[in-house]
């Protein structure tokens, strides 16, 4: 008899509903040396039967996959650039207008939000385990702490610089697998009316774009506001409140306070209502996610063969973390996608994990222009397109996979 992996929250059995089979460390770009010795783990999701936490049933150490090298830089595209100053604003102007405010974020990557609290003189602290982006942020002044965030950092942290007024955080929350100890780490540094505001990919759009990509081993957990509620309820935490965020395909922002000390929003309970009507979190909804996502993966190998029997060249654009579940599932390698371009320096001159594709600066992309280009950062579809309008002028057509597979 096998028995269910138990949810990492509550310990109670996992439902899997969907699996991608094995998988490279997605931000794991390669050096032509490195083939062969790559390792690979079981991308599968799972449902919690209790507490309706959507999760990954297999994880790679975080060591593994953030550490001195991590490439990815938030400032590399420029509407996450303005997303993040418009957040640092609104923080600014409603959460830190007092002389003795203390904003901590939790994952700063390269400074993108914390910039701007430190350019208006703020009290701040970035805590960033992976030192290559941490050097980025000292750079900018910025005051950050390399490590990995848990409770006994937040209470270093508590004894060393005091409690915080807002605890942000951006794209990492769900990265972390030990939730119990970041919950309870954000209890003890949060000053008693302070916030804990994180946003994270939204399961809900997940599910209603079919967009599996988001599926890769450093998003551990995809939420609703649903399970927020009830996974910080567990450490005298309550959700008060969400914001619908269109970043990255579709997030929200959770805004959770000490039990007591906020009340809810009338946008939280009706993004509960607007869940509980989706049904976002029945085995039958997630089963004909799965039968989605196979059937996506059918017709875009099935495109990418029609264009190479045509003898058309196709390049991928954006060397995503979300490119290496695409192809490795699809099973897509530089005989289909020739290369893939992206301005992020640590990613040009390697090779795509498990496939192999190299990667190149965007220069490479009009060096000559492909017949197809397959958009990988879809999520920045308006800003690529138009930087590259001159590729559609030459004749050059976009391939998209969200939310269907489509040719452009
Ligand atoms: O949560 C995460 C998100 C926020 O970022 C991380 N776990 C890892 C990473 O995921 P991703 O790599 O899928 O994120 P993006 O933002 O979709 O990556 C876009 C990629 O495309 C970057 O490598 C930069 C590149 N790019 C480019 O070359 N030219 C992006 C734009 C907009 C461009 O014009």
């Amino acid at each position: 008899m096998s028995t269910k992996p138990p949810c990492r929250l509550c310990g109670h059995a996992l439902e899997e509903f969907v699996s991608f089979g094995p998988q490279p460390t997605a931000n794991a770009f390669l050096e032509s040396s490195d083939f062969g010795s790559e390792s690979f783990c079981r991308l599968a999701v799972g449902i919690c039967g209790a507490c309706a936490m959507v999760q990954l049933i297999d994880e790679v150490p975080n060591e593994q996959m953030f550490h001195k090298e991590y490439p990815f830089r938030t400032s590399g595209s420029a509407g996450a650039r303005a997303h993040f100053e418009q957040t640092a604003q609104w923080l600014l102007d409603t959460k830190l207008a007092d002389d003795q405010s203390f904003v901590i974020e939790i994952g700063a990557n390269d400074g993108a939000m914390l910039g701007s609290v430190q350019k208006a003189g703020v009290r701040h602290l970035g805590i960033e385990p992976c030192g290559d982006l941490a050097d980025i942020c000292e750079s900018k002044g910025i005051q950050v702490l390399s490590a990995y965030f848990d409770e006994s950092t937040a209470r270093r942290v508590a004894e060393e610089h005091g409690l915080a007024d807002v605890i942000f955080s951006a794209n990492t929350i769900s990265h972390i697998s030990y939730l119990d100890s970041v919950f309870r780490g954000a209890e003890a540094l949060l000053k008693p009316d302070g916030l804990l505001i994180f946003e994270d990919p939204y399961w809900v759009d997940i599910v209603a774009k079919t967009s599996f990509d988001l599926i890769y081993d450093e998003h551990l957990y995809f939420f609703t506001a649903g399970s927020v509620r009830d996974a910080v309820a567990r450490y005298g935490l309550t959700l008060v409140d969400v914001q619908r965020i269109s970043l990255h395909g579709g997030e929200v922002r959770y805004i959770v306070a000490r039990e007591g000390a906020h009340q809810p929003t009338a946008a939280l309970s009706g993004l509960l209502e607007a869940e509980r009507a989706a049904r976002v979190t029945e085995l039958a909804t997630l089963e004909r996610f799965a039968a989605r996502v196979s059937e996506r993966k059918t017709a875009l190998v099935g495109l990418l063969q029609d264009v190479a029997a045509q003898g058309k060249r196709v390049a991928g654009y954006g060397a995503t973390a979300k490119s290496t579940t695409v192809l490795n599932y699809c099973g897509i390698g530089p005989e289909l996608v020739s290369f893939i371009c992206d301005n992020t320096p640590g990613k040009q001159g390697r090779f795509t994990p498990g496939t192999h594709i190299p990667v190149r600066s965007p220069e490479a992309f009009a060096d000559p222009y492909p017949d197809y280009a397959l958009l990988f950062a879809w999520n920045h579809q308006q800003e690529v397109m138009a930087n590259e309008q001159a590729f559609a002028d030459a004749g050059g057509k976009w391939i998209l996979y969200v939310p269907e597979v489509t040719v452009a």
